[in-house]
C-alpha cells in the first residue's frame, strides 16, 4: 500500500504533527489563517535549507551543498541506493582492474582485437552486437537516430560553406540516377556538425597531451540502406590539412575518420546532452520547487515525485565525476577547463524551444527521417505527459488569472528565470505564466527528467562499453594523410588500457538498471488524494500501458532493439 504523502507538519515540544490527509491547495483556495500561515513559515524553512549557489559562472545554478552528506535526509539516496550505488562502481572498477594487470603482465595493447580482453562479464546485447558491427556504416548511421545522443542529427538544403564537399567525391556512395544537388533538393541529405567542440581545450593526462576535433559529418538517406554517413571533414576550417573521408578511401583511414566523430559524439552527449541538458537543467527545477511550493501545494505534488534523488546524484557528479581531480580529469579529453568551457558554450544558446519535442524534431527537420524510433517514442511519450500535466493542473487552475494569482507558482516562476536560469537572455521562456503554459512548461521538466534522461542515461553502456566504437579520449592527433593511417596509429590514438576500463565501469555503473528504480507514473507515496486526481493519474497509467504495449509490438523480432523508453524502464525522476 501507499503511503500518504505529509503535507502539514509542525512541533508542539518535540513532538511532531503531521497532517497527511490533505487536498492539494494553492494558496487562493487555502483560507484559514492558520494554514496560511503554516505555508508561509514552512517557505521560510526550506528557503533557508535549499539555497541557490554559483558553482561555476555561465551553467545553470545549483544546489550550494559542497557534498550530498549536507543535503537533508529527506533528499538523500536510502540506505540500499546508497549501498548499491557505492558497491556497484567498486566492483566495476576491480573487475576491470584484474583485467588490466592481466593485460599489463601479458599482451601489449596493440590490436582492436585486444579491447575484447576487457570486454568480458560486463556484457549487454547491445553492446555485444556493437562490437561485431561498430565498423559498419549503416550501424554509424542508427546510431545518431537511436543511440544515445540522438539530438544531433538534422536534414540540410545546402551544404555549409566550410565542409566543401562536390557532388562527384559522393557519386558511389548514392544510388543509381540520383546525385548529391537532387538529393538535397529532396530533404535525403543530414548532418553531424560538432562545431561546438571547436577550441575546447584539452586535457593532459599524466603528462600526455589528448587531442579534440570538431568534425563535420555528411550522412545519406539511402532508399535501400538508410541512413549512411558520406563524407567527414575534421575540423571546421577547410585547408590542406584537412582532408575529406570518404567511403572509398583506404579503410582504416575511414574507420579512424569515423572514429574521431564518434569520440565528439562522446562530449557532445555526455557533457551536452546528458549532464547539462537533463540533470542540470532538472535541479534548477528541484531547488526552486522546494524552495517555493509548500508541500500541500498541487504544483509540488506533482513535480516532486519527478525530484527525487537528483539533488544526491548532481551533488555527486560535481564532486566526484567533474570536479578538478575527478573522472573527467582523469580519463577523458575534454577533463579539466574543457568540459566547463563546452557546457558554457551549449548553455549560451540553449533554448526553452529545443527541449521541447515536437519543435526540437521540427527545428532538426528530421520529422520524416524513416526508423527513427527515439522520434516516435519520445513523442507518444510526450502527448502521455502532457495530457497528464493538463489534467491535473485542470482541476486547479481554471484561467491564466488564476494561474498569475497564485502568488507561490509565481514566485517559483521567478525563481527558475531569475535564479537557477540567470543571465540566459535567448533562454525563451515566456515572461508571463498562462495556463497553456504552464502545461507546457511542467511537461517539459517531467518529459526531461523521465524520458529524456532514459533516452540518453540508459544506453550508454550498451554504446559506449565498446570503447572503439565511442572513445572518451584521443591520444594522438587527427589524421592529415589518408594514406598514412595504420593499425599502430590507431591504436596509438584511442584510449589506452586504464582509460579503457575506466569508461566501461563508469559507463555500466551509469547506465544498468536501477535496484530501487520507481517507474514513470507510479508513486511510492499518494501525493493527491482527491478521486478526481486519482482519474487523472489512472487515465495516465492506462496511456503508458498502451504505448509499452505498442513499443513491445514494434520491437518483435527486430535484431536491435529500441526498448529505452519503454515506459516500464523510464525512471520517474533523474536518480544515477
Ligand atoms: C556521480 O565513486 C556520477 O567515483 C557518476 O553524476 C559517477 C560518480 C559519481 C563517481 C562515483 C565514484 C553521476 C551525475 C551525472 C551525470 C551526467 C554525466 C555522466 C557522464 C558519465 C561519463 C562517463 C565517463 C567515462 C570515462
Amino acid at each position: 500500500t501507499e503511503l500518504t504523502f505529509p503535507c502539514y507538519r509542525w512541533f508542539i515540544g518535540d513532538t511532531k504533527v503531521e497532517i497527511r490527509e490533505a487536498t492539494a491547495k494553492t494558496p487562493r483556495q487555502d483560507s484559514l489563517p492558520q494554514l496560511l500561515a503554516h505555508r508561509k513559515k514552512e517557505l521560510q524553512e526550506r528557503q533557508a535549507t535549499f539555497r541557490w549557489v554559483t558553482w561555476a559562472p555561465g551553467i545553470p545554478r545549483c544546489i550550494d551543498a559542497k557534498t550530498e552528506a549536507e543535503l537533508p535526509q529527506d533528499e538523500r539516496f536510502d540506505n540500499e541506493k546508497r549501498s548499491d550505488f557505492e558497491h556497484s562502481l567498486h566492483y566495476a572498477l576491480l573487475e576491470l582492474s584484474l583485467k588490466k594487470l592481466a593485460i599489463r603482465f601479458g599482451k601489449s595493447w596493440n590490436d582492436l582485437e585486444d579491447f575484447k580482453r576487457i570486454f568480458w562479464k560486463l556484457r549487454s546485447p547491445i553492446a555485444e552486437f556493437c562490437m561485431e558491427h561498430w565498423k559498419e556504416d549503416w550501424f554509424f548511421g542508427y546510431q545518431c537516430m537511436n543511440g544515445s545522443n540522438p539530438r544531433m542529427i538534422r536534414m540540410i538544403r545546402k551544404l555549409p560553406e566550410n565542409f566543401p564537399v562536390v557532388p562527384n567525391m559522393v557519386q558511389s556512395s548514392m544510388a543509381s540516377r540520383t546525385n548529391l544537388d537532387k538529393e538535397l533538393k529532396a530533404g535525403n541529405i543530414y548532418l553531424l556538425d560538432y562545431a561546438i567542440m571547436d577550441g575546447v581545450p584539452t586535457n593532459t593526462i599524466r603528462g600526455k597531451p589528448q587531442f579534440i576535433a570538431a568534425p563535420l559529418c555528411l550522412l545519406y538517406l539511402h532508399p535501400d540502406d538508410g541512413l549512411m554517413p558520406i563524407a567527414i571533414q575534421l575540423e571546421q576550417n577547410p585547408d590542406r590539412d584537412t582532408p575529406i573521408f570518404l567511403p572509398s578511401d583506404p579503410p582504416m583511414a575511414w574507420l579512424l575518420a569515423k572514429m574521431w566523430v564518434r569520440h565528439s559524439e562522446f562530449q557532445v552527449f555526455q557533457v551536452l546532452s546528458h549532464l547539462l541538458r537533463t540533470h542540470l537543467v532538472v535541479e534548477v527545477f528541484c531547488v526552486s520547487t522546494l524552495r517555493q511550493l509548500p508541500a500541500v501545494h498541487p504544483i509540488y505534488k506533482l513535480l516532486y515525485p519527478h525530484l527525487r534523488y537528483t539533488l544526491e546524484i548532481n551533488c555527486r557528479g560535481r564532486t566526484q565525476l567533474i570536479s578538478a581531480n575527478g573522472i573527467f580529469k582523469r580519463v577523458v579529453s575534454t577533463g579539466g577547463d574543457g568540459l566547463l568551457i563546452l557546457a558554457q558554450k551549449e548553455y549560451k544558446v540553449l533554448t526553452y524551444r529545443s527541449l521541447q519535442p515536437h519543435h526540437d524534431f521540427a527545428d532538426r527537420g528530421v520529422s520524416q527521417l524513416p526508423k527513427y524510433f527515439y522520434r516516435e517514442y519520445s513523442l507518444m511519450l510526450w502527448e502521455a505527459i502532457h495530457s497528464f500535466v493538463s489534467g491535473i493542473v485542470g482541476l486547479y487552475y481554471q484561467s491564466d488569472e488564476d494561474v498569475q494569482e497564485d502568488l507561490e507558482l509565481q514566485a517559483w516562476f521567478r525563481d527558475i528565470t531569475q535564479e537557477g536560469f540567470a543571465g540566459l537572455p535567448n533562454f525563451g521562456l515566456p515572461s508571463t505564466l498562462t495556463l497553456e503554459e504552464l502545461c507546457t512548461l511542467l511537461s517539459v521538466v517531467i518529459f526531461i527528467a523521465t524520458a529524456q534522461h532514459a533516452a540518453t542515461n540508459n544506453g550508454q553502456f550498451d554504446w559506449c562499453a565498446w570503447v572503439p566504437n565511442t572513445p572518451c579520449t584521443m591520444r594522438h592527433p587527427p589524421p592529415a594523410d589518408k594514406d598514412a593511417v595504420t593499425m599502430e596509429m590507431i591504436m596509438a590514438t584511442l584510449p589506452d588500457i586504464s582509460q579503457s576500463c575506466m569508461q566501461m565501469a563508469i559507463t555500466w555503473h551509469l547506465g544498468r538498471a536501477q535496484p530501487d528504480a520507481i517507474p514513470l507514473g507510479q508513486y511510492a507515496e499518494e501525493y493527491f488524494l482527491e478521486g478526481q486526481a486519482l482519474e487523472v493519474i489512472d487515465r495516465f497509467r492506462a496511456a503508458l500501458k498502451e504505448i509499452e504495449e505498442q513499443i513491445v509490438r514494434q520491437n518483435e523480432g527486430l535484431e536491435l532493439q529500441y526498448l529505452f523508453l519503454l515506459p516500464s524502464r523510464v525512471e520517474n525522476s533523474i536518480t544515477i
